[in-house]
């Protein structure tokens, strides 16, 4: 055991694994106009190098932010003069990092001597894609895999397609891993691939969803930012395109569809987390998911999932005036989050992009609702900051059969309310 992990070490460091040692993520609570203002004002001093975890939008919504370890001090005492609130969400990032790495190499050996993918530990892409291959294959009367695309780096864009027949049948979108630190949502989305895929024909429901409509799932949606976190840098986010003029890389691929681009909740410098990219559809991954659903022309649901916050949103992000369609998708959400919270009593809040998280431009799922998706949502999944992004792999599992409850009572919806 021990062996194992000096050699995971090793191997780690041998990969120029980014460390984290001494940072800290902070939840601070503005209370007013005033002290978002200031929070504002610190997201925009580039030279502290500080990844919003989560924007300042207005006052009552927390902010969470990881700062490096040589401007703790100077973020705190910031704050402190301007007698703006907080707590410490993480005392030491790298602490967390290395349990995770720790756990994953344990459970990867008991993985190895069981002999078959375990759904509650977190894998590498190649891992995930063997796992696709295996789903496809096993269940290959309704499961066929398609490949959409390539990365930036020359990486497939697989979607898994599950069909019960039928031709140029209307259906549901369905991806996970825009960001590629979220690995919660990669890791649920291959466990709702096998799930629909060895449902169909026992679950009612399911079968009566596939019997009509057809459901296209990408599992890892930014391949190369996913890579990125298990080589580089765990909390990497965005694309990892070179930017020109630029000594940063990659793009925000949740600020980069064509829909309000460049508005507000984005960022026009590409060291930024948000940075929104050089044009609407700049990168690849984005482009290939756009030429995908104009090509298909009958996706009546654009469902997308992120982490962490526990929220479920429709449109809009880039404004803040309700949707058309808001009455219906306001009562769909709130029935979708009475079925997530109907199995561990996990609680989401459900309104607008706007509304409940901060503006944002350039999100796909306002892209799809303009685009005629009426069913457009994004799901952020576990946790509320305890844990972030590092969220532990024994809540995989729960949190996958959560989001999947939340999941089916949208498809439902949308199957009896679609021609
Ligand atoms: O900032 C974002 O892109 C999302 N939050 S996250 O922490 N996962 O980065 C919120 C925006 C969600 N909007 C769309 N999916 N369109
Ligand atoms: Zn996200």
């Amino acid at each position: 055991m021990k062996l194992i992990l000096i050699f995971s070490a090793l191997l780690g460091a041998s990969l120029c694994l980014k460390t984290f040692v001494g940072h800290q993520v902070l939840r601070i609570q503005a209370r007013n106009e005033e002290e978002v203002k200031q929070l504002r004002l610190l997201e925009s001093l580039e030279h502290l190098e500080l990844d919003f975890w989560i924007s300042p939008s207005t006052s009552g919504r927390p902010v969470d932010v990881r700062i490096p370890a040589n401007n703790v001090q100077a973020v705190k005492a910031f704050l402190e003069s301007n007698g703006i609130a907080y707590s410490i969400l993480i005392e030491d990032l790298q602490a967390l990092l290395d349990k995770e790495k720790e756990d994953m190499a344990y459970s990867k050996q008991l993985e190895r001597s069981s002999n078959s993918f375990s759904y509650a530990i977190y894998h590498t892409l190649d891992e995930l894609y063997e796992e696709l291959d295996r789903i496809a294959y096993e269940f290959s009367k309704i499961v066929t895999k398609i490949k959409i695309g390539e990365s930036y780096e020359k990486r497939p864009l697989y979607v898994l397609q599950f069909s019960s027949g039928g031709s140029n049948r209307p259906a549901i979108w369905l991806d996970a891993g825009i960001h590629s630190r979220e690995w919660v949502t990669q890791a649920s989305a291959i466990w709702i691939a096998r799930k629909i895929a060895s449902d169909y024909g026992k679950d009612p429901s399911i079968t009566s969803l596939l019997d009509k409509m057809d459901i296209f799932l990408l599992t890892v949606a930014n391949p190369d930012g996913y890579v990125f976190t298990h080589t580089s840098d765990r909390m990497w986010r965005k694309t990892r395109s070179k930017i020109p003029g630029s000594l940063c890389y990659g793009v925000d691929p949740n600020r980069n569809w064509d829909a309000g681009f460049g508005g507000p909740g984005a960022s026009s410098y590409p060291c930024s987390e948000s940075y929104h990219g050089p044009s609407a559809n700049s990168e690849v991954e984005v482009k290939s998911v756009v030429n995908f659903i104009k090509n298909h022309g009958k996706i009546r649901a654009f469902l997308t999932l992120h982490s962490y916050s526990q929220l479920l949103m429709y449109p809009y992000g880039y404004k803040c005036t309700e949707p058309a369609d808001h009455d219906e998708l306001d009562a769909l959400g709130r029935a979708a989050a009475n079925s997530i919270q109907s199995l561990y009593g996990t609680s989401f809040q459900v309104g607008s992009i706007c509304k409940v998280i901060y503006p944002a431009s350039g999100g796909s799922i306002d892209w799809s609702y303009d685009y005629g998706i009426k069913y457009s949502f994004a799901l952020e999944l576990r946790d509320t900051g305890r844990y972030g992004f590092l969220l532990p792999a024994n809540q995989i599992i729960p949190t996958a059969n959560e989001t999947w409850l939340g999941l089916k009572t949208i498809m439902e919806h949308v199957r009896d309310n679609t021609e």
